[in-house]
């Protein structure tokens, strides 16, 4: 392990998006430090407004912020809302990143995801293959305004010496997720489908795609502590990946969340649905040289996620 560069010992830390699956597992992750968390609602500070953060950031002044803040979504709702996925995280993140460097917060850590690297980019995917050719179609206007952030963290490190550093998830999944079918990503789309089928004694499920692409799944817990410890040991560097290692087909995460969940149906394939990139997996070498590794497997992970959602889950997906 290498040596701690930054402390948060009695930091004031502003959570930007905890309302959100990442931001919750931080505010969460983050009661475990000895420091004092700061969260803020839509009425308290729009972050799109860029006046709204400078006056709220300069009142409040955070020592840290982590920017989990941003419009998300799963494979349709990136596909047909591109003015808000490209316009709403490229305003978020200016507005915080420019404030942050206006309020001398000491550190920032932005939160990108997997979808900034190219589509059909070697496998797997490291750092270096940024921009090395071109994005998938479906999310290119997310992923440019999640490298337009990766690029502010790096201009403000490069003109000023913020010490603003960005983290790169591969596919999220856990507690606090979004259940909603069309615009959810398909771990939680796939896990309120079972549930609806299991207690409708439905015997098949309809499954996006052909179910062969692979995606890379991580806990949301695990990411959350990633990002802590990145926040400590992680300084004045380029962008930073932060996966699983747990690759599956679509098929095989199906499989996965059935026996989660006690579903011994079948699955259909729906071929006019778009499959997406055919693979993203993060090579996750440097962060694990820094000595983090994810602990949680995708199984005891889903079980975990499914226990979560019956008790916590909002009563209308239910
Ligand atoms: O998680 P997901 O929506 O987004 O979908 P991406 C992954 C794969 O699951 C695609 C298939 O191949 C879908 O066709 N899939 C199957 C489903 N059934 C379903 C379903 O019911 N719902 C959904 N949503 N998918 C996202 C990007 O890409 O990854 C974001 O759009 C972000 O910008 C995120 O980067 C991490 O993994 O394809």
């Amino acid at each position: 392990m290498t040596d701690k560069l930054y402390s948060l010992n009695g930091k004031r830390v502003w959570v930007a998006g905890h309302r959100g699956m990442v931001g919750s597992a931080l505010v969460r992750r983050l009661a475990a430090e000895d420091c004092e968390v700061i969260t803020a609602g839509r009425a308290m500070v729009d972050l799109l407004r860029q006046e709204a953060v400078e006056t709220w950031m300069a009142s409040v002044r955070p020592d840290v912020v982590f920017l989990a803040a941003g419009k998300v979504g799963g494979i349709y709702a990136n596909d047909s809302l591109p003015a808000e996925f490209i316009y709403n995280n490229l305003m978020i993140e200016a507005n915080i990143i420019h404030s942050a460097h206006l309020c001398e917060v000491e550190k920032l850590l932005f939160l990108g995801s997997s979808c900034i690297y190219p589509k059909l980019a070697h496998q797997p995917m490291s750092e270096d293959v940024l921009l090395s050719g071109p994005l998938e179609p479906t999310n290119e206007w997310y992923a440019v305004a999640k490298i337009a952030g990766i690029k502010l963290c790096a201009a403000y490190r490069k003109q000023y010496g913020n010490d603003f550093i960005s983290a790169m998830p591969t596919n999220l999944y856990g507690p606090g997720d979004n259940f909603d079918l069309l615009s959810s990503h398909v771990a939680a789309a796939l896990l309120v489908k079972t549930h609806r089928a299991k207690l409708a004694g439905d015997s098949k499920i309809e499954i996006w795609g052909t179910g062969t692409p692979k995606r890379e799944f991580l806990h949301v817990d695990d990411l959350a502590d990633g990002l802590v410890f990145l926040m400590q040991y992680y300084s004045n560097a380029s962008h930073i990946n932060i996966g699983s290692g747990d690759e599956v087909t679509i098929r095989d995460l199906a499989q996965t969340i059935g026996d989660a969940v006690g579903y011994t149906g079948e699955y259909t394939y729906d071929a006019t649905k778009p499959d997406g990139a055919p693979r993203k997996l993060m090579d996750s070498t440097r962060i694990h040289d820094l000595g983090w590794r994810a602990p949680t497997k995708l199984k005891e992970g889903m079980a975990h996620t499914y226990a979560w959602f019956l008790e916590n889950a909002d009563k209308s997906v239910l």
